[in-house]
């Protein structure tokens, strides 16, 4: 053991996974990325990107591909002009396109809508009218809370059509989050509905804008869609979406704006401090989501029917639900609630019905369904599937394998891609028709973008070391700030590594140099002097046959400095008894070494997770230190944190 070790000795020490897939022959042949793509991007990163944004639509060209005079607030295509709307909605219909299904949308409760091309601009052209009808002009901020309805593409689409900057906040979060997020944005309208179906009921979303709208005085106007019939109430300051965007003009010109026009801002949850309003602007970010929806699903317009399972509230709904399929003329399939309403096998039903072609969603649903069991899907025909994808968090190399066995007939490409709410799109990932996989790896930066992982001087690590992610070169669809503080941007991304954007996330290269994410440095865990990182012990407990999901945490502890705690869920909603607990942890230090056998092993029912699916674990660590809760305002369930402390408190 040594005192004060790298974590490219210890990192690099864990898992070593041998698996590999290649592509399918089918997929190759017809492939939209070749690996030619990496070369041409390697001898001329700003040509190639150039090139991508030839993809799209230009009211007046750029003069130059980037502005990196002042690092870092990066310009890209200075001087062009083009509308984002129009680029996903009206050059498909005028390319004789209109006839074609935009989105295939089904409720909780089954009813349905298809929605085509031509119906979406018709609609999204209304409703920049009514937005502009009710005073909203280009630079101004809506806030849009939504549930999984069309509308809520719409409303996105209408704000980005006259200029508005949208903000949209998951539907479900409390008052606090959304006042604070419309009163630091200073919004002038915002976008909801009556309520959405969740879990078999109407869940409410109105009283949660009327109690926030009370504490925000730039809010002029409250645009309301009926969705579920509730009760609401009414003030003057509320209309209905059907009378405004019903009774609205219905020819709108779409006006070209600045490529660095501000398209959204989206907040980070962050740990503890206010949240991070992180701002995008348009024609990098829609070059970039384009590029990469076309080039890492292989979409292919005239015949996928592709699905994301993220809700419009997270960045993965915008980028990979909004802009990157609509840029592209997708067809997509958009679901309303969760997927064990009315049953357990209600993504695959969907599959079968809709004959979706790719399916992307988060490891933490892939985690679900695996505890549900296999029968589930092998109920279904899910034959139509040709790639699928996964984003959100590290994915298991046990849960990589299951989604690729039980959902992909052992026959789709897995693409786990990594990026962030900041990158705004997919910088790290296989690409279905070039990359041999490996189970839990993202494996390689897209062609055009310099990831690389470092230490804690900055220097890149040989194949075999571990550290952080960073990226080394500016790209199209980058944050270009924080917003209202500019200060904060540079502070969190660009301090701690000179001329590098520093992730937040570990990271090691394994021997072929693939690159596997290791989960927030903040979580990673220092046990006698070693730093473990929480996906490898979380991963090392998922490949044991008893368990369905971990969360592992680092307590304080009085010998090793820190020791390593887990929750688990196991398979079949199980209790466990002593002996699986010592089977576990000796499962454990047999697969990772014994520094990484956790001190304690916590059977809980479920595990605190935000609404994008992604474990909490500051929260976990408060149980573990028996300290009380920080903030659990962005939480999915608020009554977990109570299961698992009653639990902790029982002794398990
Ligand atoms: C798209 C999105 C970003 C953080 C990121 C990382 C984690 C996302 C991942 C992944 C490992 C992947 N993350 N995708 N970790 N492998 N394929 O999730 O954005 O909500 O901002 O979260 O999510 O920790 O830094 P966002």
């Amino acid at each position: 053991m040594n005192d004060s070790p790298q974590p490219r000795e210890t990192l690099a020490s864990l898992l070593s996974e041998t698996r590999h897939f290649d592509p399918p022959a089918d997929i190759v042949a017809g492939a939209n990325v070749t690996g030619e793509a990496y070369e041409r991007a390697q001898a001329d990163r700003l040509g190639f990107w150039a090139e991508q944004a030839g993809r799209l639509d230009w009211a007046t060209p750029w003069d130059r591909v980037l502005d990196w005079d002042n690092p870092p607030f990066a310009k890209w295509f200075v001087g062009g002009k083009l509308n984002v709307a129009y680029n996903c909605l009206d050059r498909h219909v005028e390319a004789g396109n209109g006839d074609r299904v935009a989105i295939h949308w089904e409720g909780e409760p089954g009813d349905t809508r298809t929605i085509t091309y031509a119906d979406l601009l018709s609609e999204v052209k209304r409703a920049a009218n009514a937005l502009t009808d009710l005073g909203v002009v280009a630079g101004d901020r809506v806030a849009i809370y939504m549930p999984m309805i069309p509308e809520a593409a719409m409303a996105m689409l209408a704000c980005a059509r006259i200029g508005a900057t949208h903000s949209v906040v998951f539907g479900g979060f409390s008052v606090d989050a959304l006042s604070g997020r419309i009163n630091d944005a200073q919004a002038k309208v915002v976008i909801t509905a009556d309520g959405g179906y969740r879990r078999g009921k109407p869940n409410a979303l109105k009283p949660t804008v009327d109690e926030s709208v009370a504490l925000c005085p730039s809010v002029e106007k409250v645009v309301v869609v009926r969705r579920t019939g509730q009760d609401v109430e009414w003030s003057d300051k509320d209309v209905w979406w059907h009378d405004v965007v019903g009774g609205a003009a219905e020819e709108h010109q779409a006006q070209p704006f600045d490529a660095e026009h501000p398209l959204f801002i989206l907040y980070t949850s962050g740990t503890t401090a206010k949240p991070k309003g992180i701002l995008h602007t348009s024609g990098g970010y829609l070059t970039q989501v384009s590029y990469t929806h076309h080039a890492v699903f292989d979409i292919k317009p005239e015949s996928d029917v592709y699905w994301c399972g993220a809700d419009i509230g997270w960045v993965t709904g915008h980028s990979y639900i909004v802009y990157g399929p609509m840029s592209n003329g997708a067809t997509q399939l958009m679901y309303e609630g969760t997927p064990d309403t009315p049953h357990k096998g209600r993504y695959w039903e969907l599959i079968d019905k809709y004959k979706v072609t790719i399916l992307y969603t988060a490891p933490t649903a892939i985690r679900t369904f695996m505890k549900w069991g296999d029968d589930i899907p092998a109920q279904f025909d899910l034959t139509s599937l040709r790639i699928l994808g996964s984003v959100g968090e590290p994915i298991n190399p046990e849960a990589w394998m299951w989604y690729r066995k039980h959902i992909g007939g052992d026959r789709c490409p897995v693409v786990d891609t990594w990026w962030q709410t900041e990158t705004g799109a997919i910088m790290v990932s296989p690409l279905p028709g070039v990359t041999s996989t490996t189970p839990g790896s993202a494996q390689h930066a897209l062609p055009g973008i310099s990831a690389d992982v470092v230490d804690d001087t900055g220097t890149s690590v040989p194949n075999g070391g571990g550290g952080y992610l960073v990226l080394r070169e500016p790209w199209p669809s980058m944050l270009r700030t924080i917003w209202g503080d500019d200060e904060r941007f540079i502070e969190t991304y660009w301090s701690r590594f000179e001329g590098m954007y520093f992730a937040g996330d570990g990271a090691k290269r394994d021997d072929e140099g693939n690159i596997w994410l290791l989960g927030r440095v903040d979580d990673v865990m220092l046990v006698s002097g070693h730093n473990i990182s929480t996906t490898e012990v979380e991963s090392a407990l998922v490949s044991h046959p008893a368990v369905a999901e971990a969360a592992v945490v680092g307590a304080t502890d009085p010998v090793t400095g820190q020791a390593i705690v887990a929750f688990t869920i196991l398979r079949g909603g199980s209790e466990g008894d002593d002996d699986l607990l010592t089977e576990l942890r000796n499962h454990v230090a047999k697969t990772l070494g014994p520094i990484a056998k956790p001190r304690q092993i916590m059977i809980v029912p479920e595990l605190p997770k935000t609404r994008s699916g992604k474990i909490m674990r500051r929260l976990l660590r408060d149980v573990a230190e028996n300290r009380s809760l920080g903030d659990v305002t962005t939480l999915q369930d608020s009554t977990v944190m109570k299961l698992i402390a009653e639990g902790m408190a029982k002794g398990k």
